[in-house]
């Protein structure tokens, strides 16, 4: 794992909660899955709950696709052209640690802001279609977008092996102008349908919240939406017609992709649509006291109301069209507001990450895109600051992250994992597999399973533990112990994702800890000669 730890000197284990202290041996514990043939995990402790798994790889599920882990940034981070730089090596080596072919998607409030520049003597839009009033009414954020920053982006996607979503301003430009910038990214990126690195052009950031920001409250409405959307897209497919659209890219407002597709039925010329997304964050902003680990740790019932939502719409759309519409969750994490420390930057971020991601996975979306960056334009998309900054003693800004849920952040001159990056690479094992049912029953503990099946037919599970203080203990015989996520506490910035070298059966997850297990081949073939009996465990 070439993803460097956290560096001890930044003290943020001062977040460490008092969960550490209660469990002493859980350091031991991360200690011992380190070294090379001892068993992972010695005895069961005596609070173990027992565990009922059932596995049914013969009912296949959806298709992880390969290209699931993405990363959301802010557009404005392309003010600074030399940022998504194939030269900015240590921001292209923490991508491919991540992912060997993930998804950029570029977007955030701040891509309403963001005009195009095609010429150093190009003038920003009237400023009638300026207007971005996000946060505090005087903040005006209009930034340029240049050729330069374009043709680095694409450098540093094939550095990474990555490919892009690639947003474009609605909410204060002109078609003419959407149109000429997504004819100059289309020609530097090219097409993913023709190997290129562009996956699809996204317009329009939160649509469902242009009320708050953009737009008359009072009128607007998802019909308003498409037929500004619908001017955009006519003027981008007059000069492109290859060109294709991801969208509603909501913040929550599940009734609108029913009004969208129900638009997208009735124009005569549709455009392609390559995705219907939209966006999660748990709770917010990180004055919120509700939004704590706990919280976060607790399972999420509108997790399961907007896949149903989305869902569906695609399914209409896709047999509506006779293609297959997938959906994509584009822009997500833990606490909105840019995060909140304590609770984004710390090791439960991770165990929310691994868990959403793969929640997720197997409910069939195509992918997931969690947002973070640089701390000053993520601070630009809520008005010019980070409000997670107001929650810490002076002089402690330093010993966290900028933004707080920053996957990827920037740390003096080293670009680091932070803990949502370590349950992206957990999660990660999945991409490119086809996950399966399991019947779970961890009885009272806050856990959670998935499972799914590799390329090569080996099955895969993955047993995420959030519960605080206690084990479960599992009986999974044929499966082997593979990267583990621990911490010494959910308040840890210190995150591990080890391998475990031991051939021992594991019997227990412990409390705060997720594992991947890997079917030995004797389960396969035990799996294979008894094809009736579709459960192991
Ligand atoms: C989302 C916005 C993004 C913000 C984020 C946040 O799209 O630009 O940075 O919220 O509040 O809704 O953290």
């Amino acid at each position: 794992m070439k993803v460097p730890m956290h560096r001890m000197d930044r003290r943020r284990f001062l977040f460490d909660s008092a969960a550490a202290a209660a469990l002493p041996s859980l350091g031991a514990i991360a200690e011992t899955l380190s070294q090379p043939g001892t068993p992972a995990v010695t005895a069961l402790p005596s609070n173990a709950v027992p565990a009922t798994l059932k596995l049914h790889p013969g009912r296949a599920g959806a298709r992880v696709p390969g290209n699931f882990i993405g990363l959301s940034y802010e557009t404005n981070e392309l003010v600074d052209p030399s940022f998504f730089s194939p030269r900015n090596t240590g921001l292209v080596e923490q991508f491919r640690s991540l992912s060997p072919r993930g998804v950029l998607r570029l977007g955030g409030n701040t891509s309403d802001a963001g005009y195009w520049k095609p010429t150093p003597s190009t003038r920003p839009p009237a400023a009638s279609t300026r207007k971005v009033l996000i946060g505090e009414p005087s903040s005006n954020l209009s930034f340029a977008i240049t050729p330069e920053a374009i043709q680095n982006l694409h450098g540093f996607l094939q550095a990474t092996g990555w490919t892009c979503i690639y947003g474009i301003n609605l909410g204060s430009n002109t078609p003419g102008r959407a149109a000429d910038e997504a004819t100059y990214v289309a020609q530097v990126l090219g097409l993913t349908q023709q190997q290129g690195k562009l996956e699809y052009f996204q317009l329009g950031n939160e649509p469902d919240m242009f009320g708050r920001h953009l737009r008359d409250p009072k009128t607007w409405s998802p019909d308003l939406y498409m037929d500004q959307w619908l001017a955009e897209v006519d003027a981008i497919r007059s000069v492109l017609p290859a060109a294709r659209f991801g969208l509603p890219d909501t913040g929550g407002s599940p009734g609108w992709y029913a009004a969208v597709v129900n638009r997208l039925l009735s124009v005569s010329d549709p455009p392609q649509v390559a995705a219907l997304t939209h966006h999660y964050y748990v709770d917010g902003p990180p004055s919120n006291p509700k939004m704590n680990i706990d919280f976060m740790l607790t399972p999420n019932p509108r997790v399961a109301e907007l896949a149903k939502d989305i869902a569906a719409a695609a399914a209409r759309l896709s047999s509506a069209r006779d293609v297959r519409v997938p959906y994509r969750m584009t822009e997500g994490n833990t606490c909105y507001g840019g995060g909140k420390p304590g609770v984004s930057d710390v090791y439960a971020a991770a165990l929310w990450a691994a868990d959403y991601l793969l929640d997720l996975a197997c409910r069939g979306y195509a992918g997931a895109n969690l947002h973070g960056g640089t701390g000053k334009y993520v601070g630009n998309s809520l008005g010019g600051h980070l409000p997670g900054d107001d929650l810490l003693p002076p002089g402690a800004a330093t010993l966290h992250p900028h933004p707080f849920y920053t996957p990827i952040a920037r740390i003096g001159d080293q670009y680091v994992a932070e803990p949502v990056a370590y349950g992206m690479l957990f999660a990660g094992h999945f991409a490119g597999t086809t996950a399966f049912p399991v019947d779970f029953n961890p009885g009272s503990v806050n856990a959670t399973a998935y499972a799914a099946t590799l390329p090569t037919g080996q099955h895969l599970v993955a047993i995420i533990n959030k519960d605080r203080t206690r084990a479960l203990a599992i009986d999974l015989p044929f499966y082997r112990q593979g990267p583990t996520l621990t911490a010494p506490s959910l308040g840890s910035s210190h995150v591990q994702l080890q391998t475990s070298t031991t051939t021992q059966r594991l019997s227990t997850v412990p409390p705060f800890t997720a594992v991947l297990l890997y079917a030995s081949r004797s389960d396969r073939a035990r799996l294979a000669s008894r094809p009736a009996a579709k459960s192991a465990g």
